[in-house]
């Protein structure tokens, strides 16, 4: 298949005949170059998402339900002809590309980032290649001309959102599952991926100096990392400076949206509704978000953050060193929600005084600050730090904890006249005095200038397997940085420099509380951590004669959103299981198995359990609850830590399926080691 694809695209790039660098591998490029490609969007750190396009018409309902947006054709099972017929229902008369592009670059966002094409495979803009386009709409206008038009003027940067999975054209595959009368026969990818790049080369040659190709819908098993590649060289042979996601191809990991690092992930990945925890020091990311709950306009979801957190996650996304790329829906008739217009009318109040402690920054040297967050500017001799304070404290000192560098001077973001702060050194902290009120109700500012680059002392980690232990337990302290030493006691007092030095794990026999700390030249430098390690009695086990090897097995059916309680419920079928393959296996929806029986314990210790489980489940071991993951969600898992004797311990495990994905699992480790699957022959019934 693959020469296939090479033999077209050579045929595309030569028919093309304007010069594409055809001969540049960019998959190959100097981490220099990939700097300089970058730079502008590593500058930019916020940035608008707008889906817009026929799916604004339903507005999110259909037949009653008024839970859709630019799913809809998908969520409300819409027959394509029957979706076609909002062609002649698009006429957004009140579109003026000017106040768009206004509301984004008041707001303080660098770049729009637009769907020229969602999943149901409408081209927002003037396509020669498709019939299914915005010139078929009464409106018919090409909003993307227009858009990029106000975007050079107002020096905006405008990007495309371009989906891959096509539910309208008749050589994308698959077909959606419930599309029973639409025929694949004839479909054939290869042209489909030639439509596709024939649009894509509109939007790249007639449209000016594009900033982002943002792709979506990659996951079908019809995309490959191979077409990714191909799409990728493609796009860039026709822009050599654009900015390409880690969309392209295939290998995300879900909605953490990162594609690991061995393998080939576009130029930064994509976090969907969330913020990586940690930052990601050497990748590129942004997290996109929606300001309610849907991406195209819905008009019954008035669910819409505020601007207070909206402006918390840009700056908890700068300080772990992320864009934000903010999403608006707007109408059929071509405005923004009111909604929108609000917050980013606030948003850009904070911006215009702010927005130097946001643009051009790098993440946090602070593993994590109680009262807000920290953003950073590389000076030459010195560096700057942004202090995102959310939460100002009572007693107008701000503690920033764990600094050793020399402070230069302290002033509020907001001060025009930048009047210094008294700065405080008390051992390995540096206090800020600060105004009894708050410069702003939702993030102040304080510019802190230190010399070179920050020297900064986390409070060292505390670790052991586990919090428990029955018998004795291995204790390691560790840190993040070389240049200090580690002291701690045992005895639940402070550490001091008298202090015994950690010089390599140690182990514990009774219940301890375990302090320690960073010091460097005989002075703290690093706040305190503190661990309390328990010894438990482990639960004793039992011994019974007549059980057999499985867990019984009750299953049920009917619609649930937790758990239901089996009590007086008739089974729709029982019997004795060794795994949980049938929970997992099972291709029906709406169902409920309650497993029962005894855990075999062949050692006393301290043992973790793993459930995960899509919906929800719940694990009792002994007589107690261990693990409470009720509820309707995707497959995650929780965890609990027991101390269990030799012998058997009574066992439950109660799931519930609704709709989705269902599984199932329970994994356990001893302390110390891995997580296995729980063995067959661990389980025991009775009856
Ligand atoms: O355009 C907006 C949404 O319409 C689109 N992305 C944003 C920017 C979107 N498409 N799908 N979803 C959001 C949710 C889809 C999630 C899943 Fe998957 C697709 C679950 C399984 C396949 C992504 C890929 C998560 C796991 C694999």
């Amino acid at each position: 298949m693959k020469p296939v694809i090479i033999l077209s695209t050579l045929a595309l790039l030569v028919s093309a005949g304007c010069g594409p660098k055809k001969n540049v591998d960019f998959l190959k490029e100097t981490e220099v170059q990939k700097d300089s490609r970058m730079e502008w969007w590593r500058e930019a750190r916020f940035g608008m998402f707008i889906h817009w396009g026929l799916y604004s018409v339903p507005a999110g309902e259909w037949n009653g339900s008024k839970n859709h947006a630019e799913w809809i054709r998908e969520t409300a099972q819409i027959p394509l002809e029957e979706y076609d017929q909002f062609v002649s229902q698009f006429n957004p008369v009140k579109f003026n590309a000017m106040d768009w592009v206004r509301m984004a670059k008041d707001a303080g966002m660098k770049y729009i980032v637009i769907t020229s094409k969602h999943h149901d495979g409408f081209a927002l803009y003037n396509s020669r290649v498709s019939e299914f386009d915005i010139m078929a709409t009464p409106f018919g206008r090409d909003a993307l001309k227009e858009l990029s038009t106000a975007c050079k003027k107002e020096g905006i940067t405008l990007c495309f959102y371009h989906s891959i999975m096509d539910w309208h054209h008749p050589d994308y595959l698959p077909r959606r599952s419930w599309e029973k009368t639409r025929t694949s026969e004839g479909a054939d990818f290869n042209r489909y991926i030639n439509y596709m790049k024939g649009q894509l080369k509109e939007l790249l040659t007639r449209y000016g100096k594009l900033g982002v190709l943002w792709f979506d819908g990659e996951w079908e098993n019809t995309w490959t990392e191979e077409y990714g590649k191909d799409l990728y060289q493609y796009v860039r042979s026709l822009q050599p400076d654009i900015i390409i996601n880690n969309r392209v191809t295939t290998g995300r990991s879900g909605m953490a949206g990162l594609t690991e690092s061995e393998t080939f992930g576009g130029d930064f990945g994509t976090p969907e509704q969330e913020i990586p925890a940690m930052g990601l020091p050497g990748i590129d990311w942004e997290s996109c978000m929606t300001m309610n709950d849907h991406w195209g306009y819905n008009k019954a979801d008035k669910n819409f953050k505020s601007t207070r957190e909206i402006l918390h996650m840009l700056a908890d996304i700068a300080s772990k060193g992320g864009n934000y790329l903010l999403n608006i829906g707007p109408t059929s008739e071509g405005v923004f929600p009111q909604e929108s217009i609000d917050r980013l009318r606030e948003i850009g109040i904070w911006m215009k005084t702010n927005g130097e402690s946001i643009y051009g920054t790098q993440a946090s040297p602070f593993r994590s600050l109680s009262w807000g967050r920290c953003t950073q500017k590389n000076m030459t001799e010195s560096t700057r730090l942004y202090l995102h304070v959310f939460d100002w404290p009572v007693d107008q000192k701000l503690m920033i904890p764990g600094l050793g560098s020399k402070p230069i001077r302290a002033y509020l973001l907001a001060d025009a006249s930048q009047e210094e702060l008294t700065i405080v050194r008390e051992g390995a902290n540096i206090f800020l005095n600060l105004p009894a009120s708050a410069p702003d109700a939702v993030n102040s500012v304080v510019v802190l200038d230190i010399q070179g680059k920050p020297e900064v002392y986390d409070a060292p980690t505390i670790g052991a397997p586990a919090a428990i232990f029955t018998d004795k337990t291995e204790v390691t302290i560790s840190k993040n940085e070389t240049l200090s030493d580690i002291h701690y006691t045992l005895d639940g007092s402070e550490p001091v420099m008298d202090s015994p030095k950690y010089t390599g794990p140690f182990s514990l026999a009774e219940t301890t509380t375990v302090q320690a700390a960073c010091f460097r030249e005989g002075q703290p430098v690093s706040a305190a951590q503190t661990a309390v390690f328990t010894r438990v009695v482990a639960e004793p086990g039992r011994v019974l004669s007549q059980v057999k090897p499985g867990l019984l097995y009750n299953l049920y059916s009917g619609d649930w959103d937790t758990v239901p309680d089996f009590n007086g419920m008739t089974p729709k079928m029982t019997g004795i299981a060794t795994d949980f393959t049938l929970a997992n296996q099972s291709k029906d929806e709406k169902f409920a198995i309650d497993y029962q029986g005894f855990l075999n314990i062949t050692e006393d210790g301290v043992y973790t359990f793993a459930l995960s489980s899509d919906d929800g489940s719940l694990l009792y071991v002994g007589s107690s609850l261990a693990i409470n993951h009720d509820g309707l969600h995707g497959a995650t898992t929780r965890e609990a830590t027991l101390a269990l004797g030799k012998g058997l311990h009574t066992l439950r495990i109660s799931f519930f399926e609704k709709t989705g994905g269902n599984s199932l699992s329970l994994l356990w480790k001893k302390s110390g080691q891995e997580f296995v699957a729980i063995p067959t022959e661990a389980f025991y019934y009775y009856r």
